[in-house]
């Protein structure tokens, strides 16, 4: 647990706990990030249709239907029923207010 304690006092404080936490899933955030481009837009448009991209997500069953349409359709900026690569990151950053540096991932 040495990584946890950020302050290097020997405890493992409530913040150190929520920084760690933070940091972990910040990391699967972008892990994430990179299955569905993989998956969803690594082709020559870099987009995934709603209906795909519902369809897809549906297979899954983590979450409902209609909650995955609610969200999508929030992702889907311009109401075009196509998820750009583009709108689906902003969405990411901007709603879920992460700061992720997708510049530097690789370092
Ligand atoms: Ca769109």
């Amino acid at each position: 647990m040495d990584n946890v304690d950020a302050d290097k006092n020997e405890y493992i404080d409530y913040s150190d706990f929520l920084i760690a936490s933070i940091t972990l899933e910040r990391a699967q955030i972008l892990d994430y990030c990179k299955t569905a481009y993989e998956k969803f837009f690594k082709n020559e448009h870099e987009s995934i249709e709603v209906s795909d991209l519902i369809e897809i997500l549906c297979i899954s069953k983590v979450m409902k239907p209609e909650f995955i349409r609610c969200v999508i359709a929030k992702i889907d900026d311009d109401d075009s029923q196509i998820v750009s690569a583009s709108e689906f990151y902003t969405f990411i950053i901007d709603k879920l207010g992460l700061d992720v540096g997708l510049d530097d991932e690789n370092t």
